[in-house]
C-alpha cells in the first residue's frame, strides 16, 4: 500500500506560492491534457481570482474545452492559440508566473510542456496522490478532494470572496473530483467549502444538470455499444469495459465522451475495481482504473508509468493488443484482491 509522503502533504498553502501570487501581475494558468471538471473549474476559478486581483491572466489549454464543460463560465476565454500565447509573454516581461493547476506530471502539460516549463517561475498546485515534482514552487496535497478545494483555499488566504462565476467552476470541480461528493476523499473541509460556496449563491441542482444531463444521442449510442463489452472476472470483484475506435466512428461520438463511462461497471454491487480500455491514437491504449474499498489502483497504475489517486488511476501500453492489457491488468488485480496467480508472472 502507498501512502503518501508526510514532507509532500501541506495542508495550508505556502507562502511563497502566495508571495508570487501577490508580487507578479501577468499569469498564465495551465491544467493537465484531457482535462476534466476540476481542471478545468480549478483554472478558470484563479483566472478569476487573479483578474479580481487587477492581474492580466492567459488562461492556456493544449485543446478547446470540451463540449462537456462549456456551460462553465469563462470556458470561453481559454486560449489555444501558441501565437497568442507568446505575445502575451512578450508584453509581460520578467513579470510573469505560470502556475499548473491538477497536473500530476510535467508529461501531462502537453506537447508545449518544454516552452511552458521554461516561463519562471514555475508553481504547481495539485493534490494528485502519485505526484511527480516539476517546476519550480509547489503546493502538492492529496489529503484534498480536488484542485477546486486547494483554489478555495488560495481565496480564504488571500481574504478574497469568491465571485459568483468564481463559486460555480469550484463547485463543479469538487462535485467532479468527489463524485458529488460520494467518494472517500469527501472530507468535512470539503463540504464546509461547498457549503461556502452554495452560500455564495451556487444552485447544486443546477451544477448537477449541466454535470448529469448532458448527453448527445452520439455519446448514449457509444454509451450501449461500450457497456455491451462488459465482462466480470474474479468472482465478479473486477469489472471491464472497452471502446474501439470503430465505435467512434461507427456512433459519431467524440473523444471525451467516454468521460464517467467506467462509473457503470463500477456501480456493480460485487465490484471492486472497474477497468476501461480505450483504443487510442496510433498503438497506444489507455487504461482507467476506479476502485471502492481499499484497493489502490494508483500503486497499479505506477508501476506501469501512470499515475492517479487511491481510488481513481490510470496509465497507458503502447503496441498492446485490448486482449493482452486486459489479461495483464486482471492478474495486476488479482493479485492485490487476494486471488493469487503471481506464479502466474
Ligand atoms: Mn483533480
Amino acid at each position: 500500500m502507498t501512502s503518501p509522503d508526510k514532507e509532500m502533504i501541506e495542508r495550508n498553502v505556502p507562502e511563497e506560492i502566495l508571495n508570487v501570487i501577490r508580487r507578479k501581475d501577468n499569469f498564465v494558468l495551465l491544467t493537465h491534457i484531457h482535462p476534466d471538471g476540476d481542471a478545468i473549474g480549478s483554472l478558470l476559478a484563479l483566472t478569476d481570482v487573479l483578474e479580481q486581483m487587477g492581474k492580466r491572466v492567459f488562461a492556456y489549454f493544449d485543446e478547446p474545452v470540451s463540449h462537456l464543460y462549456d456551460f462553465m463560465p469563462g470556458s470561453d476565454r481559454v486560449n489555444t492559440n501558441l501565437g497568442d500565447l507568446r505575445q502575451f509573454l512578450d508584453e509581460a516581461g520578467a513579470d510573469v508566473g505560470a502556475i499548473a493547476l491538477d497536473c500530476g506530471e510535467a508529461d501531462r502539460l502537453g506537447d508545449q510542456k518544454n516552452q511552458l516549463l521554461n516561463i519562471h517561475p514555475f508553481l504547481a498546485i495539485d493534490h494528485h496522490l502519485s505526484h511527480r515534482t516539476y517546476g519550480k514552487l509547489r503546493w502538492v496535497d492529496p489529503t484534498r478532494s480536488s484542485t477546486g478545494e486547494m483554489v478555495y483555499e488560495i481565496c480564504t488566504a488571500l481574504d478574497i470572496t469568491p465571485s459568483y462565476h468564481c463559486a460555480f467552476n469550484l463547485f463543479v470541480a469538487i462535485a467532479t473530483d468527489t463524485g458529488s461528493f460520494r467518494y472517500s476523499c469527501t472530507s468535512v473541509r470539503t463540504l464546509e467549502i461547498a457549503a461556502s460556496l452554495v452560500a455564495l449563491g451556487v444552485h447544486p441542482e443546477e451544477v448537477a444538470g449541466h454535470i448529469y444531463d448532458n448527453y448527445t444521442p452520439a455519446r448514449l449510442q457509444l454509451m450501449q455499444l461500450v457497456l455491451g463489452t462488459l465482462e466480470l472476472c474474479a468472482d465478479d470483484k473486477i469489472a471491464f469495459i472497452h471502446v474501439t475506435r470503430e465505435m467512434f466512428d461507427k456512433t459519431g461520438a467524440a473523444a471525451q465522451d467516454v468521460e464517467s463511462f467506467i462509473d457503470y461497471p463500477r456501480s456493480i454491487k460485487t465490484v471492486q475495481v472497474a477497468v476501461f480500455l480505450k483504443e487510442g491514437r496510433g498503438d497506444q491504449l489507455s487504461v482507467s482504473l476506479r476502485a471502492k474499498g481499499g484497493c489502490d489502483v494508483a500503486a497499479i497504475a505506477k508501476s506501469y508509468g501512470g499515475g492517479g489517486h487511491r481510488n481513481a488511476a490510470g496509465c497507458r501500453f503502447f503496441g498492446k493488443s485490448l486482449e493482452t492489457v486486459r489479461e495483464i491488468m486482471c492478474r495486476e488485480l488479482e493479485v492485490v484482491l487476494g486471488f493469487s496467480r503471481r506464479h502466474d508472472r
